[in-house]
C-alpha cells in the first residue's frame, strides 16, 4: 500500500513541533511529566502512537489526556488511556519513549513504520481517538500540537474533543465509548455524572440529606467538576468548593490539594484560616490538581489534625464491601482483597490482615494496582497518596444480578453492593466517585471521621524528597521495597533501619518529579523523622558517590 501521503502529512506536521534539544524523555508512572514548555512534539507523537494504538484494536478509540496532576503549574504531562479505560498498555510505553525521543522528523517517521511493520498495523486503518486537558496554561498550545498531529490523517481517524476535564472523567468516556452493550454509560462528561449521582442516590436512600462536605479543588479542574456534579445531586449532599481559582498565575496544586496535604502533613493554610473544621463533627477533604486521588481530615478535639488518607479510604471501603458481601450471604462467593503500594502504612496492612482480607503490595503506579486489583473478584485497590478505586469483575456483577436473595436484608445488600459498582468509577481512581464512595459508607455506618478513623493508628512517618544528579541510577525490586542500584545502599538503609522500633523505611525514583523519594516510618514521630534523614543522607551520599565516579 502507498502511505506515502499519510507520512508526509505526518512529516509537515511534526515539523512544525521539533523535539527539543538535550532531553530525554520517558513514559514514567503516568506518562510523559515535565515542564510543559518541552512538551510539544512529546505531545503531537503521542497522538501518533494513539492512532496506531487505536488501529492495533479495530479501531477502539483511545483516549489522550493532557495533564501533570499533582505537580506543580508550569508542569505538564500526557497519558494515554486504553479501550477499556485503563492505563495505555505496558509493552507500549515504550513506543511512546521512543517516538518521544527521536531526534529528527526522518527519525520520527522510521520508528513509526518500524512499530507498524512490527505489530502489524496497517496505517491507513480507521482510528479514533478522544482526548481531554486539565487547567494549565501550557495545555492550549499543548492540545494545539495534538490537533496538528492527528489532523494530517485528514478524514481517515475520528478525532473527538471533550475540552477541560478531569483525568477519570477522559478514562470513563474512553470505556464508555467503548462499551458495546451501552450499559455502562453515556459517553460524555454529562453521562457520567448522571450515572454518579443515581447510583448515589439509590445508596443513600432515606438516609439523606447529608451534612455539607468542604471539597479542597487545589485551584483545578475538580473545581468545575464540583460545580457540575452539584447540579446533579442538589442538596442531597451540599458540597462547598474551596480553593476554586482558576485563573490565578501559580495557584495550582499550590500549598493546597491531596498531595499537600499528604506529604505536609497538615491542613492547606487557606482550609486552616477559614476555620470550616473548627465546628464539631466536620470533615474536610482535599483533591488533587486533575481530581483523580483524594484525602480526607479533620481535627480532633477541634485542634489536632488527622489525615485519613488513601490507606484509610481502603479500609473504610473494604470492610463495608466485606460486610455487605456477608448480608447477602454471598462470602462463598465472592472474594474480596485489597491492593496495596509499599507506602501503605505498616497498620493498615495489619488491620486489613487481621481481618482476613488479603493484601497485595505491587509498586507505585495505578497501572500496577489496577491490574493486581483484576485478580480479585472486588479488589480495593489505594495508594496512600489516595489514588484508588474498586474494581467489581464481570462475574461478580453477573452473580449480583442474577442472586436470589431469601430475606430483605439480603436483597438490600445485593442493590447495595450493585449500586456501589456504579458510583465507582470502574476504569481509574476518581476524586469524585470516592468521595461520594466514602460519604455513602459513613452515612450507611452513622460515622463522623472520628469514628471511621478509630479503625487503627497510623504509624508515624515522613516522606521526603531527595534531589540527586541522577535519579536513573536508583533502581529498586520486591515491589519497590528494596533498592538493587546504587551497589551497597540497600545494605546501609537496613543497618539504619534495624536501629529503630517498628522501623521501615525504602527508596524509590519517581516516575513523574525530578527527584528519589524516601520513605521512613517508626514507632514514634521523632524516630520516623530521624530515620528519613538518616535515609536521605546515604541517598545523597550514593548518589553523590556514583556521579564521582562517573566523572571519573
Ligand atoms: C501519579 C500516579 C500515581 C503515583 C503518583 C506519584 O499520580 O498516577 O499512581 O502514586 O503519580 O508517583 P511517583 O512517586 O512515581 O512520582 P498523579 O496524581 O500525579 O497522576
Amino acid at each position: 500500500q502507498d502511505n506515502s501521503a499519510l507520512f508526509a502529512a505526518i512529516s509537515k506536521a511534526a515539523d512544525q513541533y521539533p523535539k527539543p534539544e538535550g532531553v530525554t524523555f520517558s513514559y514514567g508512572t503516568a506518562g510523559f511529566r515535565t515542564l510543559g514548555s518541552r512538551l510539544p512534539s512529546v505531545i503531537l507523537r503521542v497522538g501518533l502512537l494513539a492512532v496506531l494504538r487505536s488501529q492495533r484494536l479495530n479501531g477502539s478509540t483511545i483516549g489522550v489526556m493532557v495533564t501533570a496532576s499533582h505537580n506543580p503549574e508550569p508542569d505538564n504531562g500526557v497519558k494515554l488511556v486504553d479501550p477499556a479505560g485503563e492505563m495505555l498498555e505496558q509493552s507500549w510505553e515504550a513506543h511512546a519513549t521512543k517516538l518521544a525521543n527521536c531526534a529528527t522528523t526522518a527519525d520520527l517517521i522510521a520508528a513509526y513504520e518500524s512499530i507498524a511493520t512490527a505489530l502489524r498495523i496497517n496505517v491507513n486503518a480507521p482510528a479514533s481517538v478522544v482526548y481531554a486537558r486539565d487547567t494549565r496554561p501550557s495545555g492550549p498550545e499543548l492540545i494545539k500540537a495534538l490537533e496538528t498531529g492527528l489532523a494530517a490523517y485528514g478524514s481517515q481517524i475520528k478525532v473527538s474533543d471533550i475540552g477541560i476535564t478531569t483525568t477519570p472523567v477522559l478514562h470513563y468516556v474512553v470505556k464508555a465509548t467503548n462499551d458495546k452493550t451501552g450499559l455502562y454509560g453515556t459517553p460524555t462528561i454529562e453521562g457520567y455524572y448522571v450515572k454518579l449521582a443515581t447510583a448515589f442516590q439509590t445508596l443513600v436512600g432515606n438516609r439523606g440529606p447529608l451534612a455539607p462536605l468542604y471539597v479542597d479543588c487545589a485551584n483545578g479542574v475538580g473545581a468545575i467538576a464540583l460545580a457540575d456534579f452539584q447540579k446533579h445531586i442538589g442538596e442531597l449532599l451540599p458540597l462547598k468548593a474551596i480553593n476554586t481559582d482558576l485563573d490565578k498565575a501559580g495557584a495550582l496544586n499550590y500549598q493546597c490539594g491531596a498531595d499537600f496535604v499528604k506529604t505536609k502533613q497538615q491542613l492547606p493554610p487557606s482550609v486552616a484560616a477559614a476555620g470550616y473544621l473548627s465546628a464539631p463533627k466536620t470533615h474536610a477533604c482535599s483533591f488533587d490538581g486533575d481530581a483523580d486521588r483524594i484525602v480526607y481530615y479533620y481535627l480532633r478535639d477541634g485542634k489536632h489534625f488527622r489525615l485519613l488518607d488513601g490507606d484509610k479510604i481502603a479500609v473504610l471501603a473494604a470492610l463495608f464491601i466485606g460486610d455487605l458481601i456477608a448480608r447477602a450471604g454471598l462470602t462463598d462467593k465472592i472474594k474480596l482483597g485489597v491492593v496495596q503500594t509499599a507506602y501503605a502504612n505498616g497498620s493498615s496492612t495489619k488491620f486489613i490482615n487481621h481481618r482476613n482480607i488479603p493484601v497485595t503490595c505491587t509498586p507505585t503506579g495505578v497501572k500496577h494496582l489496577h491490574h493486581a486489583a483484576l485478580r480479585y473478584d472486588i479488589g480495593v485497590y489505594f495508594e496512600a497518596n489516595g489514588h484508588g478505586t474498586v474494581l467489581f469483575s464481570d462475574e461478580v456483577l453477573e452473580t449480583l444480578k442474577n442472586a436470589e436473595p431469601e430475606s430483605p436484608d439480603q436483597k438490600n445488600a445485593i442493590k447495595n453492593l450493585i449500586a456501589l459498582s456504579e458510583v465507582i468509577n470502574q476504569a481509574v481512581g476518581d476524586a469524585l466517585s470516592d468521595l461520594l464512595l466514602v460519604e455513602v459508607v459513613l452515612a450507611h455506618r452513622g460515622y463522623g471521621a472520628e469514628e471511621w478513623d478509630e479503625s487503627y493508628e497510623d504509624l508515624p512517618n515522613r516522606l521526603v524528597k531527595v534531589e540527586v544528579p541522577d535519579r536513573s541510577i536508583f533502581l529498586t525490586t520486591d515491589a519497590e521495597r528494596k533498592l538493587t542500584s546504587p551497589a551497597g545502599l540497600q545494605a546501609l538503609i537496613d543497618e539504619a533501619v534495624s536501629k529503630v522500633e517498628l522501623g521501615r523505611s525504602f527508596v524509590r525514583p519517581s516516575g513523574t518529579e525530578d527527584c528519589v523519594r524516601v520513605y521512613a516510618e517508626a514507632a514514634s514521630s521523632s524516630a520516623a523523622e530521624g530515620l528519613a534523614i538518616t535515609v536521605s543522607d546515604l541517598v545523597k551520599e550514593g548518589a553523590a558517590k556514583v556521579a564521582a565516579e562517573k566523572a571519573g
